[in-house]
């Protein structure tokens, strides 16, 4: 997983550069729109970029509807500047689209399936794992070779009807599912632990008929080692990563703070912010 084409200049960069530049794109999208949900945005870069660059994910830009690609699920709906920054870099739509998100253009805040490379509506917390399983399901039924990956936050954990999803997907062995978990510690105003105690995680995954796995949220290889081995699962159980991530990670006065979940960015840490992420791309 070492380089990726860069589009626009046609040469090749390394993934850990590519998951900068997506940021940059996220956070000027963000400036732009006059307020986003930065923090939860920059945490899941590199499982994006992991899926979409590095090709974990099966599937084609110019066939967002090929009937046997995989399928990518953000029920963490409020990040989707996240995903744009990367369905445009791969192609699904022009990257002048980032330029008027949110201002009645192709992006509106929430993902939407009007939006090549969109699979579902989502910003409702707590009914991406439930679309997933249904998919996956259907998938399973019809013996399609697809995975179906769904991305989770830790605090939308907090909504039963994941729990009725993990239910369901255990009792049916949906082996072609992969769910995986931003946990970044963080819900809107504070820490997960202090709001409603979501620990011992892993646990409660097993607990459900789950295969877990951890992993280090921003380290590419690492993803892309565990998304290949949801393609070829062993035991009939579906999976779930759960990913250690930090929010805001990659801007330091936005690492770890909840300041950053939702809001606007004033010009002069927009420049702060691009300078920190221009210096590490
Ligand atoms: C059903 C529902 N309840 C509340 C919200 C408002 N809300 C938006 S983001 C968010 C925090 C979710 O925390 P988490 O899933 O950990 O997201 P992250 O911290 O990664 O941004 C909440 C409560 C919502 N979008 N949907």
């Amino acid at each position: 997983v070492a380089v990726s084409l860069r589009p626009d200049s046609g040469g090749e960069e390394s993934l850990v550069a590519t998951a900068q530049r997506m940021r940059l794109a996220a956070l000027e999208a963000v400036f732009r729109a006059g307020k986003g949900h930065i923090g939860g945005a920059f945490s899941i870069i590199e499982i994006l970029v992991a899926l979409y660059h590095a090709e974990s994910l099966r599937h084609d830009p110019l066939r967002p509807g090929w009937a046997d690609r995989d399928r990518f699920l953000l029920s963490k709906g409020h990040a989707a500047v996240a995903l744009y920054a990367v369905l445009a870099d791969r192609g699904y739509f022009e990257n002048r689209h980032l330029e008027d998100m949110n201002r009645g253009g192709l992006l509106s805040e929430h993902p939407d399936p009007r939006i090549p490379g969109i699979e579902v509506v989502s910003g409702s917390l707590g009914h991406g794992l439930s679309v997933a399983a249904g998919i996956a399901f259907g998938g399973a039924l019809s013996k399609r070779a697809a995975v179906t990956f769904a991305l989770l936050g830790d605090g939308e954990c907090n909504e039963g009807s994941v729990w009725e999803a993990a239910m369901f997907a255990a009792h049916h062995r949906l082996a072609n599912l992969c769910a995986i978990i931003d946990r970044n510690g963080l819900i809107t105003h504070g820490s997960t632990e202090e709001f409603n105690g979501l620990e011992p995680f892993s646990d409660k995954w097993r607990s459900f008929g789950w295969d877990v796995f951890e992993v280090d949220g921003h380290s590419i290889p690492e993803l892309v080692s565990l998304f290949l081995r949801a393609r070829s699962p062993l035991n009939g159980k579906p999976m779930v990563v759960i990913a250690e991530t930090v929010k805001g990670k990659g801007v330091s006065f936005m690492e770890g703070n909840p300041r950053w979940h939702h809001g606007p960015i004033d010009s002069e840490l927009y420049e702060r912010a691009k300078q920190e992420l221009q210096g590490s791309a």
